[in-house]
């Protein structure tokens, strides 16, 4: 299999070692000590009970025997699509251990995400929950990858004996994340096991992972926060318990936190909203709840307060990317900067800038482009030669598209946004993706897709289309037609003549977006105008 990945300079990489950073281990190895230790030790609960890190450890293992007997070996890239159980957690340690590298796809995408993956990547499997959703994506997808199995026929399968040894490990590829982008096909992240296990553990440390924390998953586990900032991989690596929730809502979690005791659990934003004003409504004090991490998207400091006021728990935000840096705010923090910044970065070998727009340094506390580089973040997408070139400077550093300044105590203020993306409450929209797919549609002459404020998800997506006789709801039919996630669907559509140009001939979004707020929409009407169109 030819992996496409852009390594760490050799001497770079020899430090890293050298300094314990990057250990050569594989990720599966993270159990074994458990295992031993703390065998009945709850690691995983979901819908169908609690396992103990013994039996989560002996499972994984028969299911990379399992992979293996379905052909599945060393390197190859294997689509994973799943809710939040034990199969997804399974499945993932068994991959690793065979060292075949998991595509870490979301619930939510459909056909043209998961078909675009597979071709991508040369993928020799999608595996798939059961749901009928992901089981229709699987036959829609069958001519662009050899193999797709539902995961129930994976961890299933106990016809073999455990596979013990662990194939890869350190510089090689552990797993693909999903990259929220701002170009027309989405971005993959290469991940080695040596960054994603050092970024796995330096969160456990800064969030005090121990064998008594309780983690609730209530985010789709697929995504990197979810996942690894701590996390379900920080949780285990740490020997505490992951509690799956099957979905994000009040009800849902409330009675899992009140049944497991969870002592932590990480949101978006407009998530926290929700449980916010489902609380304050129920007078819910979750009496197990430490902490509750949010990220993904700015929380306003209103709401920050609010966490700590209502629920009674310590906030902890949390500011980090796929691609690699995460900033935490730490727990003894002072209120203030628990409140209004987006934390430290987790780990003294992270390497930020603030620049200018000719990537020029700028002073202490002056907004500006911010850059990253260090032991967890990456220095090149996978197969993606020509958007490196942009996506990175030459000496290394990945450029997040996030405007930020640094306060004089050292944390990371995100002010705004650079690039062409919406943040739709936490899941990010790369414009030039929704445009392109409009584009296709032969009435549509022009379209630019842009971020309006919104006062549940912070923002959301209207299409301002050049289009003769469209409706709203043809545009969207477009796009549905085509087997994008439901999230990527445009929340207004707004029809124009003509879109304003910059004075080199881009379309001006700033001056789209101004001239949005100054329409009939109100900021407060924004959704239920998406709901009137629908219907139109
Ligand atoms: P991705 O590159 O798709 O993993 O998305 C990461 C991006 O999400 C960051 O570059 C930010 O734009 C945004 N983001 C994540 N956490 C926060 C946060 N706490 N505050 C503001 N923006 C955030
Ligand atoms: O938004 C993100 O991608 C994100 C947010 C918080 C992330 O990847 C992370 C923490 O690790």
């Amino acid at each position: 299999m030819n992996v496409t990945f852009t390594p760490w300079p050799d001497e770079i990489a020899h430090r890293y070692r050298q300094e314990g950073l990057w250990t050569g281990e594989n990720i599966a190895e993270v159990l074994e000590r458990h295992a031993v230790e703390r065998p009945e030790h709850p690691a995983v609960i979901d819908h169908n009970g609690g396992i103990g890190y013994a039996e989560l450890t002996h499972s994984a293992k028969v299911a990379a025997s399992s992979l293996h007997a379905h052909g599945i070996r060393r390197g190859d890239i294997v689509v994973v699509q799943s809710a939040n159980d034990r199969s997804y957690v399974i499945v993932l340690f068994a991959l690793f251990r065979l060292g075949a590298i998991p595509v870490c796809a979301l619930p939510a995408q459909r056909e043209a995400e998961i078909g675009y993956f597979c071709r991508h990547t040369g993928a020799a499997a999608y595996l798939h929950s059961d749901e009928a959703v992901h089981t229709r994506i699987a036959q829609a997808v069958t001519t662009d990858v050899g193999l797709t199995l539902p995961l129930s026929r994976i961890t299933g399968d106990s016809d073999h004996s455990p596979y013990d040894e662990t194939g890869a490990g350190g510089a090689e590829l552990a797993l693909l994340q999903l990259s929220g982008g701002s170009t027309g096909v989405p971005k993959l992240i290469p991940r080695t096991h040596d960054d994603y296990l050092y970024s796995v553990r330096i969160a456990a440390r800064v969030c005090r992972v121990d064998t008594d924390t309780r983690y609730l998953c209530a985010l789709p586990v697929a995504h990197n926060f979810p996942l690894s900032s701590p996390g379900v991989l920080g949780v285990l690596y740490g020997g505490g318990t992951v509690v799956m929730a099957p979905d994000p809502s009040p009800d849902t979690c409330f009675r899992l936190i009140d049944t497991h005791r969870v002592t932590m659990t990480a949101l978006v934003p407009a998530l926290a909203k929700v449980w916010l004003s489902a609380a304050k409504h129920r007078a819910w004090k979750p009496a197990s709840l430490q902490v509750l991490q949010v990220g993904g998207a700015r929380i306003d400091s209103a709401d920050a307060k609010k966490v700590e006021d209502v629920l009674g728990v310590r906030l902890q935000q949390v500011f980090g990317m796929a691609e690699g840096l995460v900033c935490y705010t730490r727990h003894d923090d002072p209120d203030d900067i628990v409140h209004t910044t987006q934390g430290l970065p987790a780990s003294a070998w992270d390497e930020i800038r603030i620049v200018d727009d000719n990537d020029v340094d700028l002073p202490s506390g002056v907004d500006g482009h911010l850059l990253a580089r260090g032991p967890y973040t990456i220095r090149g997408y996978y197969r993606a030669d020509e958007h490196n070139t942009v996506a990175f400077t030459t000496d290394g550093y990945y450029r997040t598209g996030d405007m930020a300044r640094i306060t004089p105590s050292g944390h990371i203020v995100i002010t705004g946004r650079a690039k062409d993306q919406i943040n739709r409450g936490g899941e990010k929209i790369a414009a030039a993706e929704v445009e392109e797919r409009l584009r296709t549609h032969p009435a549509v002459s022009d379209v630019a897709v842009i971020a309006v404020p919104d006062p549940e998800l912070g923002e959301r997506s209207c299409a301002v289309c050049v289009a003769d006789g469209l409706s709203a709801k043809e545009v969207r039919a477009h796009l549905r037609k085509q087997g994008v996630a439901a999230y990527k669907i445009p929340d207004l559509v707004r029809f124009t003549d003509r879109l304003p140009q910059t004075a080199v001939g881009k379309v001006d979004k700033m001056r789209l977006r101004s001239e949005f707020l100054q329409s009939d929409t109100t900021r407060l009407a924004v959704r239920e105008a998406a709901i009137q169109e629908d219907h139109r």
